[in-house]
């Protein structure tokens, strides 16, 4: 039988299957006490992927004009946990931030800066790391994932990960995560970890007992050679993630040699069972139109993957151009992406310094000067 955490132990078992975004107007436990602050990043350690895009970045740019405030990070720390080249680094962090603004992120209304401009995220990083318990972070089902049989091998920052992602989130007492679904468990983690340091400190309430939002048709975009694994950056293949910066005909070519069955398109969803390369099809092509997979069933009840193939590339083709195309833009003065980094650090660092300065003096360090 599985162990109560924390969270569960205080507040009670959680539905491990969904959750669901809390509905607008009704405040989360954490809301009643802290302000409604949106955390959320991406690892600079590629070029990104439409699952990047669908299961983050749209979401992020969507969460900015709701009553957020928001704050969105290119975590170059953890990229750091696997093998960077330090040239590729740079550039895929600005490469990023290009990406964040071309889909429609404002500087001036979000909090855009990289991680290790704020050093509070390692400094609190390193506290977490003593109240993380290594039962938990042995359950983390990513690390085992991208260590695999290496286990041995990898870096210690790999295994210590999923504490310093509950630092970049509770650095700013952020009250809601926009995350695809393979974060879930790293998100329950930081929730587990706040509710220990609030219980282990006497602090009730300190940290919020942050909510993940995973939400809409795309929190999983699957690979396109095989619709049971992950679109990721770092997948062996290029021809089985469709990366922000591919040109038209490549899209077109990537969903063209897409996997898929013989079958055509069924009639409603629960044809969908069992089709994992069809239904995710069908989810992206919800994603991208705004839709729902109910919504684009309906209109290709019947189809074959001659019709719907070409439609989805035409938009994916129509939704990611315009993106690419100001990225390349703006990536050619990266002196104004660095401009907007330094000024995204230092409003970071006018949130995070107090937290930590009140997180030191609650576990007793001495501060010589305040
Ligand atoms: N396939 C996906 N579908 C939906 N959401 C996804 N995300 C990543 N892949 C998908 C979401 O993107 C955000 C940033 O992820 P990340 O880059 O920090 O780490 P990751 O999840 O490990 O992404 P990758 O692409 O798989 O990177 P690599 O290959 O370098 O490890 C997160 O919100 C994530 O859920």
């Amino acid at each position: 039988m599985r162990s109560l955490s924390i969270v569960d132990a205080l507040f009670g078992p959680r539905d491990k299957t969904t959750i669901l975004p809390p509905m607008k107007g009704i405040k989360t436990m954490a809301e009643a006490v802290h302000t409604r602050r949106v955390f959320s990043g991406i690892k600079p350690s590629g070029g990104l992927t439409l699952g990047n895009y669908l299961g983050a970045i749209k979401r992020f740019v969507d969460m900015q004009n709701d009553d957020f405030e928001t704050i969105y990070c290119v975590v170059d720390m953890h990229a750091i946990t696997v093998w960077q080249d330090p040239a590729t680094l740079k550039f895929a962090t600005r490469e990023l931030v290009a990406a964040y603004i071309a889909s429609g992120l404002d500087p001036a209304k979000s909090i855009v800066f990289n991680q290790s401009q704020v050093p509070a995220h390692a400094e609190l990083g390193w506290i977490f790391n003593c109240v993380a318990r290594m039962g938990w972070m042995n359950r983390m089902t990513q690390f085992k994932e991208k260590s695999g049989k290496n286990a041995e091998a990898v870096s210690l920052g790999l295994y210590a990960y999923p504490a310093l992602m509950a630092a970049d989130i509770l650095i700013y007492k952020a009250t809601h995560v926009p995350v695809g679904e393979d974060q879930k468990q790293h998100v329950e983690l930081t929730r587990d970890i706040a509710a220990k340091f609030n219980n282990d400190f006497k602090v009730p309430d300190f940290f919020p007992i942050t909510e993940p939002m995973i939400d809409g048709p795309a929190t999983r975009v699957m690979n396109l050679r095989d619709g049971t694994k992950k679109m990721s950056k770092s997948g062996a293949s290029d021809m089985e993630r469709v990366n922000l910066t591919d040109s038209a005909e490549l899209i077109v070519k990537k969903f063209k040699k897409a996997k898929t069955d013989p079958e055509p398109l069924p009639d409603s969803l629960e044809g969908l069972k069992d089709r994992p390369e069809a239904r995710n099809l069908v989810e992206i092509y919800a994603a991208l139109s705004e839709t729902t997979p109910d919504a684009v069933i309906a209109e290709y009840a019947g189809a074959q993957w001659g019709r719907f193939k070409p439609a989805l590339a035409d938009l994916a083709v129509s939704k990611l151009e315009p993106i690419s195309t100001e990225m390349s833009r703006l990536m050619q003065d990266t002196s104004e992406i660095d401009r907007i980094l330094a000024d995204g650090a230092d409003r970071a660092n006018a949130i995070a310094q107090p937290i930590l300065n009140d997180v030191y003096d609650i576990v007793g360090f001495v501060r010589g000067r305040q």
